[in-house]
């Protein structure tokens, strides 16, 4: 038995990265094995349109035949894609909207995306709590046709890309970001009492293991290309064949 964790991948509607998704569900996996996609593998995926399901019509049927052939999928909320339940719960996905704890080869284990662990930014956590609110969950669901939501949610992209752009740069170059997240990191292990946190959302790729505990976060998938493997020997980082 063992785990495959993956996260931002923002794969583009244009189906820029979506090799990367397809090559990671593509693994030799046993009946038993778990995978966790712990959010933003989709830079836009709100609500359930059926356009979804023809854009990534290969993710369907490959998530469809995992799923018969035994494999669990747990799919983590971003801040990218999120108001999944009505179009992934239908295929037999586990849905996860908070941070998810659970015992894995005798170790207690925090999954999350990690914007909900993050240290600081209110103003984030504010509009983190707004889109996930009640309202919207039924506006994204029953409500908002899919070319407005579509447009609204490209340009929203567009923006914060290009804020990220200046503001970083090389996701692996960012120190201030891998100190944060490393914080964040030690903050939630006391907080979920957990050996190890796995989490997404900094872009930052990383190991860290201090006293007895350890965080893993697989970074900016386009740019590190690899995902977590987690069995009862082993952490480790694999690479994404493409
Ligand atoms: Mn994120």
């Amino acid at each position: 038995m063992a785990l495959y964790l993956i996260s931002d991948i923002h794969i583009k509607m244009d189906g820029q990265n979506f090799e990367i998704l397809m090559s990671f569900l593509s693994q030799d996996f046993n009946s038993d094995d778990e995978v966790f996609l712990l959010g933003d593998i989709f830079d836009l995926l709100i609500g359930p349109h059926k356009e979804y399901k023809e854009i990534y019509e290969k993710f369907f049927d490959k998530v469809d035949k995992l799923i018969t052939d035994g494999i669990k999928i747990h799919y983590f909320e971003g801040n990218h894609d999120f108001h999944l339940e009505r179009l992934l719960e239908s295929h037999g996905i586990r849905i996860h909207k908070e941070p998810f704890v659970s015992e894995y080869f005798g170790h207690k284990i925090l999954f999350c995306h990690g914007d909900e662990i993050q240290l600081g930014n209110l103003s984030y956590k504010i509009y983190k709590n707004f889109i996930q609110s009640r309202p919207l969950n039924v506006v994204a669901n029953y409500m908002m046709p899919f070319k407005l939501l579509n447009t609204i949610g490209m340009n929203a992209s567009k923006q914060s890309r290009k804020r990220n752009k200046n503001r970083y740069g090389d996701p692996q170059s960012n120190l201030r970001i891998k100190e944060s997240f490393r914080r964040a990191a030690e903050n939630a292990r006391d907080k979920y009492s957990v050996d190890y946190v796995l989490c997404g959302h900094s872009h930052y790729k990383d190991d860290y293991t201090w006293e007895n505990y350890r965080y893993l976060n697989c970074g900016y998938l386009p740019y590190t290309k690899c995902f977590i493997y987690f069995d009862s020997e082993k952490i480790e980082f694999r690479d994404i064949n493409l």
